[in-house]
């Protein structure tokens, strides 16, 4: 991959974007990786948890604006959608994924935050919805998600705007699950995945579809999708030794393969 460097250590894949000379912009040939990486960790049984982040002081710099100018309102609407589905296909795969945002998360990049189950943030990170100083609006549906996450007032000013802010305001509207100093940034990131892989791998990826299935509907049906979900779990190896260990009062080891 000449984008993306690729590291799989004891269940837990690093996905850093690497494109130094645009601050890891997001082009075509960058998605076109992402999506690769993503179907092989997906498919990877080894792969417990994916960890994203961006190598020097960007961790995603948005959509490379020097691709967008060249394309036609047609040819946008297919670059749109290639993202959006990628974007959708990471939110919703049955693994758990961390963005370790280790500095600027612009226009796409901050929308690919929002499409992650974790995040956590280096101080220097910041975050900004660049697109109203170019005259477009987020593409990634950072429109439908920001406003989910921050409530709707929140997202029309970051959106409006187009103000950049830090990571101890964006952990103060939930957009990252919390800050930490440079110096302990990336061990807190791998801690964070090594206790994420230590657990039932299939007990993570049932609660993340429960979440997923039930974020639009009401408490009624949800509870009802959770049933299904959670019977699901009875009956599986992870279940079984769940249940063991506890009663023979040791350490649960879940399957790896
Ligand atoms: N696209 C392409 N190149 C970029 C981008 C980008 N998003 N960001 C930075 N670069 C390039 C610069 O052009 C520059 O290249 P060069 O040296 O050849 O001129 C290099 O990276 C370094 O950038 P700077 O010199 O500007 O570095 P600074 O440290 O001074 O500034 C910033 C860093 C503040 C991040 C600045 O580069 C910046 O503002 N970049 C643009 C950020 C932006 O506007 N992002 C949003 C893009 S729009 C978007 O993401 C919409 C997503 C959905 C689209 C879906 C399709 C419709």
């Amino acid at each position: 991959m000449k984008h993306l460097i690729v590291e799989k250590k004891n269940g837990i894949e690093v996905i850093t974007f690497h494109r130094p000379e645009a601050l890891n912009a997001l082009n075509s040939q960058v998605l076109t990786e992402l999506g690769e990486a993503v179907e092989d960790a997906a498919a990877d049984p080894g792969v417990r948890v994916l960890v994203f982040t961006g190598e020097g002081k960007s961790f995603i710099s948005g959509a490379d604006i020097h691709e967008m100018d060249a394309k036609t309102g047609l040819e946008i609407i297919d670059y749109s959608r290639k993202g959006a589905a990628l974007f959708r296909r990471i939110e919703t795969m049955p693994k758990p994924t961390i963005a370790a945002v280790n500095g600027y998360a612009f226009g796409g990049g901050f929308e690919f935050v929002l499409c992650t189950d974790i995040r956590i943030a280096h101080e220097k990170a910041s975050f900004r919805f660049p697109e109203v100083s170019l005259g477009i609006v987020p593409g990634f549906n950072g429109t439908q998600r920001l406003p989910k996450c921050v409530g709707m007032a929140r997202a029309k000013e970051l959106m409006f705007t187009g103000r950049r802010i830090f990571a101890e305001e964006a952990c103060g509207m939930g957009i990252v699950n919390r800050v930490v100093p440079a110096e302990q940034f990336w061990d807190a990131v791998m801690d964070t995945a090594e206790q994420i892989a230590d657990q039932s791998a299939s007990a993570i990826s049932l609660a993340k579809a429960a979440m997923a299935a039930g974020e639009d509907v009401s408490v009624d049906v949800g509870k009802d999708i959770e049933l299904g979900y959670m019977t699901a779990c009875f009956g599986t190896p992870d279940q079984l030794e769940g249940f063991a260990s506890f009663k023979e009062k040791r350490k649960a080891v879940f399957r790896r393969d």
